[in-house]
């Protein structure tokens, strides 16, 4: 894609807008970084960007954004926002940062979707496609912006790409050669109008531009993942725990398969998965499929499942202190992912649940809690919320900080017992996002002595 000369607008100046800024003048077009956040907040941003002496501004989005041929924008800029409405108003062509990093990029893309488990599939899948002897980079919503890592791509290497909604909603010819739904249930309504469908419609996005010598993966068991699917030409795989499929991996008796249109093969043992619980079994499923249409091989398979820890932030255990055991599972922003988090457990559990509200309904965990939970610790703008739900089934206590809950946890707690983040709710209305959040708990959890 030639963008030599072109004025391209960037929104956003962190992870997305510095990387997409740095391959724009890399190609020798004319980036202006433009976000709405101050100065101050954005120090650390704003030394790289005058390092390489490209144009911005903060604080304001001012009408010298409109001046362009496009603009890149970050995942964390609302479709709806103000600027964002006011490019569209304007015929403004807008595309996300995914989309700009794929223009310029030789390898593969493994672009890796779903509501919950994407994180942990992406780690896992280039863990796995490495260890196999395939160079795989990973990339995206999991921490690293793909325009960072996209020119280090060699044509026969691949990309493990995590990909959010919020990166899908400006694709263009964004075109992965697998492309991989895990599942889809409720998220994101606040970015959606409270539609669930214009939601799945954004997920589904990541296989309008395939064809027919690229892959389609979805879960068998998610009618959600593959229903409003159109693409007619794309090759399809699917993954389930409950049935045998024609083409892609299942698990059954404790094992688990791959098949092929006919000829099917045993891979692995569930129990060679070192990370636990039946989700976790559906993302390693996710992987098999990959790897063995990639032809590789099983005992390597097999010897990566066994070596792959789990990723940070995702029922991640910081340490135990006087029989305590604490647990970071900061990166579960969601309702669903609180559900796996506490059935996880067989132990009682100490919750800290809140943050910024998504549209959460907690019905969904009302039983869970009840069985599992001894205490709720509500955090956050929606901590009313969160006591007013659960103050009628197990006690509810509204903290300030994080730190206050885990040193109240500790005095509450009984030998046995989980103190778990696990906060069902986005992070923006204290922290920088759910990693900072994670490693907070895990400061206040560490200086417990
Ligand atoms: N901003 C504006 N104008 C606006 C709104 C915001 O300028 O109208 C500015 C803010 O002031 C801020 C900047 O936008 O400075 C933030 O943009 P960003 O949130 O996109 O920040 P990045 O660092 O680029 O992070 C993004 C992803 N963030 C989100 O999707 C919210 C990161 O995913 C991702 O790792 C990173 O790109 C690299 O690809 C984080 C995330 O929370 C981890 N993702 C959500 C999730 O997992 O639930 C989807």
């Amino acid at each position: 894609m030639d963008i030599k000369g072109n004025n391209i607008s960037i929104i956003g100046a962190v992870r997305s807008g510095i990387g997409a800024a740095k391959l724009a003048k890399k190609f020798g077009a004319i980036p202006f970084v433009s976000d709405s956040s101050d100065r101050q907040r954005l120090q650390r941003s704003i030394l790289q960007i005058e390092s390489e002496r490209i144009d911005y501004e903060c604080g304001i989005h001012s009408e010298k954004v409109f001046d362009c041929d496009f603009i890149v924008t970050s995942p964390g800029i609302p479709t709806e926002s103000e600027i964002l409405s006011k490019a569209k108003e304007r015929k403004i062509k807008i595309i996300s940062e995914v989309e700009f990093a794929s223009w310029f990029c030789k390898g593969k893309i493994i672009s890796i979707t779903g509501t919950n488990g994407k994180t942990t599939t992406t780690a896992l899948m280039a863990h796995t496609l490495n260890e196999c002897g395939l160079k795989t980079y990973s990339a995206g919503n999991i921490g690293k912006a793909f325009s960072e890592i996209v020119l280090d791509v060699k044509e026969e290497e691949f990309v493990a790409l995590e990909t959010s909604s919020f990166q899908l909603d400006f694709i263009d010819q964004f075109k992965p050669f697998f492309s991989i739904i895990l599942n889809i249930t409720p998220d994101h309504l606040d970015r959606y109008q409270n539609r669930f469908e214009n939601y799945i419609a954004s997920k589904i996005k990541i296989s309008e531009n395939q064809d027919e010598n690229d892959f389609f993966l979805f879960n068998a068991d998610d009618y959600n993942t593959y229903s409003t699917m159109k693409n007619k030409r794309v090759q399809k795989l699917s993954f389930s725990l409950k049935k045998e499929v024609p083409a892609g991996a299942y698990s059954k008796n404790g094992k688990m398969f791959f098949s092929w249109f006919g000829s099917t093969e045993e891979v692995c043992s569930v129990t060679d998965l070192f990370i636990k619980g039946e989700h976790n079994v559906a993302n390693a499923l996710a992987v098999l499929s990959i790897a063995k249409t990639l032809n590789l091989p099983n005992k390597k398979i097999r010897e990566s499942f066994k070596s792959f820890k789990g990723v940070e932030h995702r029922i991640e255990f910081v340490r135990e202190l006087n029989g305590i055991e604490f647990y970071n599972d900061s990166k579960a922003t969601n309702v669903d992912s609180v559900t796996v988090a506490l059935k996880s457990f067989n132990k009682p559990i100490y919750l800290i649940l809140g943050g910024k509200d998504k549209g959460n309904n907690y019905d969904q965990i009302r039983n869970l809690v009840k069985q599992h939970v001894k205490k709720i610790y509500a955090i956050g703008i929606s901590a009313q919320k969160v006591k007013n739900y659960f103050a009628q089934i197990v006690e509810t206590e509204i903290k300030e900080s994080l730190e206050s809950c885990v040193i109240t946890a500790r005095e509450e707690a009984s030998p046995g017992s989980v103190l778990l983040l696990s906060p069902a709710c986005a992070s923006f209305d204290m922290f920088e996002d759910y990693e900072h959040r994670g490693r907070v708990f895990k400061e206040a959890v560490n200086r417990l002595s």
